[in-house]
């Protein structure tokens, strides 16, 4: 990839002032330096328990500092020499031991070197030198590919039915495939989702069907939300997975109080919350890691950097090394990972799932990858973004390709059973299209429901004069709607 980067000067001149934090996965050499090996470190036998920590807590102005049994230690500018030590006075604040300092000194506002990126996998497919990962068994890789190429491939029928007038609206994952699914093979099925609108993949591989996304997209009398929500707007407890939230960063702080509940509870699960790197610029998303540090709630962010936001590039979001940099201002550990590398992804939320439950660690976690569809059905990218950096995202670090090379090496797919599953998909996504379009609309008397046990006054009124308006004017009102 370098090499053809190489080659492309002016797509690099393009990308660097626009997405600077790109650079890190530009070179392959800093990618490589930058493993970590979190298998070898050992798990804390002493971890604390909640009450020990309510113990210390009821004592305002110790200070304590919980020491990471896992992340690896980190040099900073605050390392003072050994000299320098036994010369300086120390202020004990309840943040912990502050060192005093002659010099003036301001905290740069960056550092030089971006935070390096955890791969495993380079752009071929081959795991790189001195990887160390959890080995996956040959049940869930396959499944994790074919659970990405479903996923593109429901995009692209997806996108036509749209485009052919017969859904209103739809998001397509395209470039972004490996974070969701990988991620969810990593957690287990008691683990809450919080999901922003780009994340179907979850849901996929959950086990929800073709049919299930079908009905829902048309809003048919089998879709769970009753067809009260946008197409894509997804929820269902079956599943632990909460509503699609598109107001930008609402579920972030939800899920920080729903892990909450989970610890008090002393379950043996996380909540994980999927969002972009626009919904890193609401203030939610900072109100929700600092509430989930001081809470010590296991709760996994999972923020898909995908250099967009809508028409926004992250240059005109913030400043800083991207958003991983921002865990450690709030007290919450972080890694930066390839979000197009499903097993990097697989092997950094395992780790992270095992912090957050075991060591009561909120986890932040900063996916790198790129939009390579437009924003929405709404939208075109074309407008604000030359075509040849979407065509180099999603020719030469497509995660699907990428995935699937490492996975035949290993002998476990194969020419043949690649378009068995292609044939095979599409038929079954374009029968699930006629038997949605098949079933009724739910019945308008659902828009009153579910929320209040008994209607009250003002919906009842609301409710009659809707069906007062659509009896006076049906030409205005789908025929398919039953009053
Ligand atoms: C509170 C709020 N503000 C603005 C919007 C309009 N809006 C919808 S999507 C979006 C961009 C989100 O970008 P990002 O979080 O990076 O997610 P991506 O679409 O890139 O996956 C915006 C601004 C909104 N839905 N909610
Ligand atoms: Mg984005």
């Amino acid at each position: 990839m370098a090499a053809y980067l190489l080659k492309s000067k002016n797509l690099i001149n393009h990308l660097k002032p626009r997405i600077g934090l790109f650079g890190s996965i530009v070179s392959d050499c800093s990618l490589s330096s930058c493993l970590t090996h979190y298998q070898k470190s050992k798990f804390d036998p002493n971890l604390r328990n909640p009450d020990e920590i309510s113990r210390i807590k009821s004592t305002l102005f110790v200070p304590r500092r919980f020491e990471s049994v896992r992340a690896e230690k980190q040099l900073s500018s605050h390392d003072v020499d050994d000299d320098e030590k036994e010369n300086s006075q120390v202020l004990e604040f309840p943040i912990g031991k502050v060192t005093f300092s002659p010099e003036m000194k301001f905290e740069a506002e960056s550092s030089e070197q971006c935070v390096p990126c955890y791969r495993i996998l380079d752009d071929n497919g081959q795991p790189i030198a001195h990887s160390n990962f959890i080995e996956l068994s040959e049940d869930v890789a396959v499944k994790m590919y074919i659970n990405m190429l479903t996923l593109q491939i429901m995009d692209t029928t997806f996108y036509e039915a749209q485009r052919q007038g017969r859904i209103s609206f739809y998001v397509t994952s395209t470039g972004e495939e490996a974070i969701t699914v990988a991620s969810a093979a990593a957690l287990r099925i008691d683990d809450v989702i919080f999901p922003q609108y780009r994340e179907p993949g979850v849901l996929l591989w959950r086990g929800f069907t073709l049919q299930q996304f079908t009905n829902q997209l048309f809003g048919n009398k089998d879709d769970y939300g009753k067809g009260r929500q946008m197409p894509v707007h997804i929820g269902t407890n079956k599943l632990n997975y909460f509503t699609v939230a598109s107001t930008i960063a609402t579920q972030i702080p939800h899920a920080v109080g729903a892990a909450y509940s989970l610890r008090m509870d002393k379950k043996n699960a996380c909540a994980v919350t999927y969002f972009g790197d626009g919904g890193t610029s609401e203030g939610d998303f900072h109100a929700a890691l600092n509430f989930a540090a001081v809470t010590e709630s296991p709760v996994i962010f999972i923020c898909r950097n995908n250099g967009w936001a809508i028409s926004t590039p992250v240059s005109d979001q913030f400043r800083s090394d991207g958003v991983v940099v921002k865990g450690r201002a709030y007290g919450v550990r972080s890694i930066r990972v390839d979000g197009n590398d499903a097993l990097a992804i697989y092997n950094a939320v395992s780790a992270a799932r095992k912090m957050a439950i075991e060591e009561h660690k909120p986890v932040l976690l900063e996916a790198l990858t790129y939009r390579v569809g437009h924003h929405t059905t709404s939208d075109d990218s074309t407008k604000y973004r030359p075509a040849d950096e979407i065509e180099f995202w999603r020719t030469k670090r497509d995660p699907i390709t990428r995935f699937r090379k490492w996975v035949q090496q290993n002998r476990w797919w194969s020419d043949e059973a690649e378009s068995e599953l292609r044939n095979n998909i599409r038929k079954q996504i374009v029968q699930a299209i006629q038997n949605a379009e098949r079933l009724e609309k739910p019945s308008v008397t659902e828009l009153f429901t579910d929320v209040y046990d008994a209607l009250p006054l003002n919906l009842r009124e609301q409710e009659s004069s809707l069906r007062e308006t659509v009896r006076r004017h049906p030409q205005d009102y789908p025929p398919d709607v039953p009053v």
